[in-house]
């Protein structure tokens, strides 16, 4: 069992709290009902047939939690970074969240899924977010990772309908395994670097 943490980030109000309350399997409360510092909530799941168990901190969104919010990104692995397609606002800040995740981490660049949420309310709404501006976004965020080893992905989602809810959490699951086990490598190899080096040094002040 692969346990990997995972923070729900984005402004207040995106839908993060509805969209761990669908994966949860808890349903949807159409009020709503803002979280204060972070919820945390956990659930196993499988991704390509390996089993994982997801810890899910679920930040609070709202400004007034900007000093709070710091302490819980440490050790965070992934990200579903979610704004509200009918909030173009909550679309533009999205880089703001981007850089507090992967300042305070203390891992650095790390899997991001971009959530645009809400879709259900598009057709409502003359101001929204288009899913070209989204991908525009995430391909410009992979440009930054890929040289990392890894890409960012998009995905539409409705906490009210449970549209791709379950399909945002697998997509971002499988991207962090690749990820984990690429860096499990990376340091395997440099440890055995390490060794060879060391074996070196041995045999070379032996010699002399
Ligand atoms: N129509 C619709 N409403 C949604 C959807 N997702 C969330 N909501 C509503 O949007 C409001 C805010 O949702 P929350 O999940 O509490 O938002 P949040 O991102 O957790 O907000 P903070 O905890 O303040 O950061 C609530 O009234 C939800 O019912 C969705 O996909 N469609
Ligand atoms: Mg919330």
């Amino acid at each position: 069992m692969t346990v990997l943490k995972i923070v729900l980030i984005g402004d207040g109000g995106v839908g993060k709290t509805a969209i761990r309350e669908r994966y949860l399997g808890k349903g949807f409360k159409a009020q709503y009902l803002l979280t204060i510092g972070a919820d945390f909530a956990m659930r196993d799941d499988t991704i390509r047939g390996d089993s994982v168990r997801y810890q899910i901190w679920d930040l609070a969104g709202q400004q007034r939690f900007d000093a709070v919010r710091e302490v819980y990104y440490k050790g965070s692995v992934g990200a579903l970074l979610v704004y509200d397609v009918t909030r173009p606002d909550s679309y533009f800040n999205t880089p703001k969240w981007i850089n507090e995740l992967w300042t305070n981490n203390g891992r650095g660049r790390v899997p991001i899924v971009v959530v645009a949420n809400k879709i259900d309310m598009r057709e409502l709404s003359d101001d929204t977010v288009s899913p070209e501006q989204g991908r525009v976004f995430t391909e410009r965020l992979t440009k930054l990772t890929r040289p990392e080893g890894f890409d960012c992905y998009y995905i539409e989602t409705s906490a009210k309908t449970g549209v791709n809810i379950q399909a945002a959490f697998t997509l971002l699951g499988e991207n962090i395994m690749r990820f984990v086990s690429r860096q499990r490598k990376t340091s395997r190899t440099s440890t055995s670097r390490l060794r060879a080096a060391a074996q070196q040094q041995r045999s070379h002040s032996r010699r002399y």
